[in-house]
């Protein structure tokens, strides 16, 4: 096991450290304090950490991808409460984020997020995605929270390419990590191997 600043390692765990949904732990990265990224496959849904992301829309009105998985697994409490928040701030941008209970996930809150629609990359779109993960490891920070759990936000319905989303992720999650805070580890729960081995790239590996 490789524990050195800024090293990773390969370790085939069979199975996950918590929760059922994680095949496999694939790639950890740790920073000079110790903190860690995890690459993981699986459902989000199912893994247990402090706060879990969702990839919703600027309607907070539920939809397919993960969206649509995280309001089903987390029930109907959860869009009662972006009903309240709707109707305070109306839509939430991209790059922006709310936050919500948790309802049945094996979380404290869900943070809904905002990715951008992909449309080249050059409308603002890389700004955007960063924003998406800064604001969400910031609210993470806010609540003195300790671990994480992200989708790969705008790689699905919104398009945006796999290698590029993930560069981005990891720029930012890795540039949050050292800095001082409460978070201690970053869990990306990326659905399919392509998906995982993009993001293994993106961390250097
Ligand atoms: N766990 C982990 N990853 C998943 C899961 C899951 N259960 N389901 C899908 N993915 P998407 P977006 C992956 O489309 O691109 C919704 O309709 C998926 O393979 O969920 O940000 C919203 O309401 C992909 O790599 O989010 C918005 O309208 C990644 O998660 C819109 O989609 C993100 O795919 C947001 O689109």
């Amino acid at each position: 096991m490789c524990n050195n600043a800024h090293g990773t390692h390969n370790r085939g765990w069979g199975r996950p450290t918590r929760g059922e949904a994680v095949k496999f732990i694939v790639t950890k990265w740790k920073s000079i304090g110790g903190k860690a990224i995890l690459l993981e496959e699986g459902d989000i849904t199912l893994v247990e950490a402090d706060a879990i992301v969702n990839a919703a829309n600027s309607r907070l009105s539920g939809g397919a991808g993960v969206d649509g998985a995280i309001h089903r697994a987390a029930g109907s409490s959860v869009m009662t409460e972006l009903d309240g928040i709707r109707s305070r701030m109306g839509k939430c941008a991209p790059g922006e984020a709310v936050v919500t209970k948790a309802g049945r996930l094996k979380a404290q809150y869900i943070f809904h997020t905002v990715g951008p629609v992909y449309r080249g990359g050059e409308e603002g779109e890389p700004d955007e995605l960063a924003s998406c993960y800064r604001e969400c490891l910031q609210l993470a920070a806010e609540r003195d929270l300790k671990t994480i759990a992200f989708p790969a936000i705008s790689t699905g319905v919104y398009g945006y390419p796999m290698d590029q989303a993930a560069a981005i992720a990891v720029r930012e999650i890795r540039g949050f990590l050292d800095q001082p805070s409460s978070v201690e580890e970053v869990r990306v729960v990326l659905f399919g191997e392509e998906s995982l081995r993009t993001f293994k790239q993106a961390l250097g590996e």
